[in-house]
């Protein structure tokens, strides 16, 4: 079967879609509507024409793996202004998802009709690029630009009833989907309703035409957490075309700015990402044949930051989960900072308040461990010391059903030797959270020696369920983030001995695109934290311990690396800090130096990839693309950078090594002489892409 058919209901054409899994538009299905949609325009016994797909989606957009290749004609804009000037009714009929280039067909036809639960939107952005095929011209022009450009600048989709709202669809269809839209072609027949083509509609743009502040005020509210993308900046303008220029002449300059982008390093980054954090999905070992266990309540030990944010996730995806605390007083805390987040999400506007009202009744507050009798899952969020974990384990494995999946939120312990501590390790792992945990995407899902593979599997599940992007790691101290994290703090600490300050430190990597530097976070999440982790570990921090001893937890005692002034949480260079660095300094016998900005980012960044290679050498992470979906999202790596192990591939793995050699010379830290993979790679003129390159080749 060819991936376009054309069938016949009477006088109604459907052209059909079937290019599992998402319909994406790959060059045969462009060649094939082409043909479709020639065929029912010529043939005299067609009246209208419908366009629906096969399978779970509408078109999900361009097929993103032609990207990387020349463009190939015929171009989905030549598909679209064959389809939109068609003198018969031409109705898309769409179901799961119309995304990008596939909305942008939707928007060339004359009706679109879709079934309930169908999401529509152009995400684009996302992957570096700007809809590219008439959807910054036509979407505003059918929705006007304040729907239009916020939408366009996030690149989330809008549900059926909140397009149909707005006016991008027509008509929402129960019933048997594609016989309903068939229906819906012979009553626009019926009716004669005229032929509506968006590209002609102006009544929705002349307001904005008239009042040109009101679009740069859309605009700005619409592009924030913008830093440093290109796309975002390249939508506006080309949003703006929609008003200042004819259709064509828009259409021809949207065609070369989505090229540039299309060809620029960040589109390839993003690109490379999405494929990445798919990728991330498939685990060794867990076949499609593993079917994950029900989850239908769930648990979580801690009332603490963490456990607070781990219940508010499962009470957000509707999972009803019991909050088991000490005491009543500790339990109660945290039952009230749950309460107070969800207030100010409320305030925010991010939350109905019914919604709220819902949300708090799933979570349930004890202090009886046997109230966790009944859940299929628990996570464990209490402090970070190896004999509580142990003593909690012990008294789940007790009362927990024996086909409950027992987690462990731990950031850097042992995740085999807390399984021991049950007689079940089989159904332990770890599901480390990143702080605030109800909103990081990121969750590493630890897997233990004896992990079974239904219970990863269940773990991966549950992540999704709760808007997480589980990446499966092996069990290290600090696993793949963390590990990779301190590996970036020595450097850091060394750098501020031998000459920087935190504030060019912090300076250097915000250029480079991370929302902020290792020091402000520092004093964001607590210098305490991890100076009771070194404690416990017997570890030491040359400047972060003496900040310590001083009282300077960061932000929450006003003053840490950085000072606050009340109320307020932006860093500001205290004098007292320089000091107190500086006598470090002499203590060392160190004469201090400027450190310029490029080795700053060198000596944070390599020794991080250098320990992403140990990583991927000791089997920790599955694959390159794993560490950075990780980096992305959970410590901020700028999604238009790829993350560290494909900047490392951009850079060149060989002048990566050169310089690690260095720095580990210099410094007489063997930690940071090349490991072996990055060794091996650079002599063979590779980068970490080629571990997986062959398995993406071979599928
Ligand atoms: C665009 O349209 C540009 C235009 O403006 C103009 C051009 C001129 N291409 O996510 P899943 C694969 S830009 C190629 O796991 P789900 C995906 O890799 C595009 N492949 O499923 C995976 O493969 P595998 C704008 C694609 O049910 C499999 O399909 N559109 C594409 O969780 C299943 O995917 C987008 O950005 C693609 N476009 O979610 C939409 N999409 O099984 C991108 C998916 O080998 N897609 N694949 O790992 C999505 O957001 C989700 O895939 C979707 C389904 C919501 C559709």
């Amino acid at each position: 079967m060819s991936v376009v058919e054309l069938c016949r209901e009477d006088e109604i054409a459907v052209v059909l879609v079937d290019n599992p899994p998402v319909n994406a538009l790959k060059h045969e299905v462009r060649v094939g509507l082409l043909n479709a949609f020639s065929q029912a325009r010529d043939d005299p016994e067609i009246a209208a024409i419908v366009l629906t797909c096969a399978g779970r989606t509408f078109i999900a957009g361009a097929d993103i793996t032609e990207f990387d290749k020349p463009p190939k004609s015929p171009h989905l804009s030549e598909v679209i202004a064959l389809i939109e000037t068609i003198q018969k009714p031409v109705v898309a009929a769409i179901h799961g998802t119309a995304l990008g280039g596939g909305f942008e067909i939707a928007l060339g036809c004359h009706f679109r009709v879709a079934a309930p639960g169908t999401r529509v939107g152009l995400p684009e952005i996302k992957l570096g690029l700007i809809p590219g095929a008439g959807g910054t011209q036509r979407l505003p022009r059918l929705i006007g630009i304040e729907k239009a450009l916020p939408m366009i600048l996030s690149g989330n989709p809008v549900g059926a009833k909140e397009a149909l709202q707005y006016g991008a669809i027509d008509s929402i269809l129960d019933g048997e989907f594609t016989p309903a839209a068939v229906e819906f072609a012979r009553k626009v027949l019926r009716e004669k309703r005229p032929l509506r083509r968006v590209r002609d509609i102006d009544e929705k743009l002349a307001p904005i035409r008239e009042d040109p502040a009101k679009f740069e005020e859309i605009a700005a509210a619409s592009s924030k957490r913008t830093r440093g993308l290109h796309a975002p900046a390249a939508a506006i303008e080309a949003v703006r075309w929609s008003l200042e220029v004819p259709f064509e002449e828009a259409e021809r300059r949207v065609r070369s700015a989505f090229q540039e982008l299309r060809q620029g390093e960040q589109s390839k980054a993003q690109r490379y990402v999405f494929f990445a954090e798919r990728e991330a999905a498939k685990v060794p070992g867990v076949t499609a044949g593993v079917r994950p266990r029900e989850i239908a309540r769930a648990g979580v030990i801690g009332a603490g930051t963490m456990g607070g944010g781990i219940a508010m996730c499962f009470a957000n995806a509707g999972i009803p989960v019991t909050l088991i605390e000490t005491g009543e007083e500790p339990l109660g805390r945290g039952l009230d900072t749950i309460a107070k987040n969800y207030r100010n999400t409320v305030k925010r506007g991010g939350l109905a308040a019914d919604e709220m009202e819902r949300r708090l009744g799933r979570i349930a507050g004890s202090t009886e461990f046997e109230r966790l009798a009944d859940a299929d899952i628990v996570v464990e969020a209490v402090f970070e010391e190896m004999e509580l974990k142990k003593r909690v384990f012990g008294d789940l494995d007790r009362v927990t059903k024996p086909d409950a999946v027992l987690a462990t939120n731990t950031s850097y312990l042992d995740v085999d030797a807390i399984g021991q501590s049950t007689k079940r390790p089989q159904a332990v792992l770890g599901m480390h959270f990143f702080s605030p945990a109800n909103v990081m995407r990121l969750l590493e899902v630890v897997r233990g020696k004896e992990t079974a593979p239904d219970v990863l599997a269940t773990a991966i599940a549950v992540g999704r369920r709760i808007g997480k992007v589980p990446v499966v790691v092996g069990v290290c101290h600090g696993f793949v983030g963390n590990r990779m994290l301190r590996a970036r703090g020595i450097e850091a600490e060394r750098m501020l001995l031998e000459g920087a300050l935190p504030q060019d430190i912090d300076g250097a990597i915000v250029e480079f695109g991370f929302p902020m530097g290792p020091f402000a976070m520092g004093d964001l999440a607590g210098l305490d934290v991890g100076w009771r982790m070194r404690k416990a570990q017997g570890l030491k921090s040359e400047i972060a311990d003496r900040l310590c001893e001083a009282g300077r937890f960061g932000q929450k005692t006003g003053k840490g690396f950085y000072l606050y002034e009340a109320g307020s949480r932006t860093p500001r260079p205290d004098p007292e800090v320089e000091k107190l660095i500086a006598e470090a300094s002499a203590r060392h016998g160190i004469a201090r130096r400027s450190i310029d900005r490029r080795e700053i980012l060198e000596r944070l960044l390599y020794p991080m990839i250098n320990e992403g290679a140990r990583i991927l050498e000791e089997g920790v992470a599955a694959r390159p693309g794993d560490i950075d979906i990780i980096w992305i999202y959970g410590y901020g790596w700028p999604v238009w950078r790829g993350g560290p192990m494909f900047y490392a591939d951009q850079v060149g793995l060989a002048a990566i090594r050169d310089r690690l050699a260095e720095i580990a010379a210099r410094a007489k830290d063997a930690r940071l002489e090349p490991a072996p993979l990055l060794e091996r790679l650079a002599s063979e003129r590779r980068g970490f892409a080629s571990l997986t390159e062959p398995a993406r080749a071979r599928a």
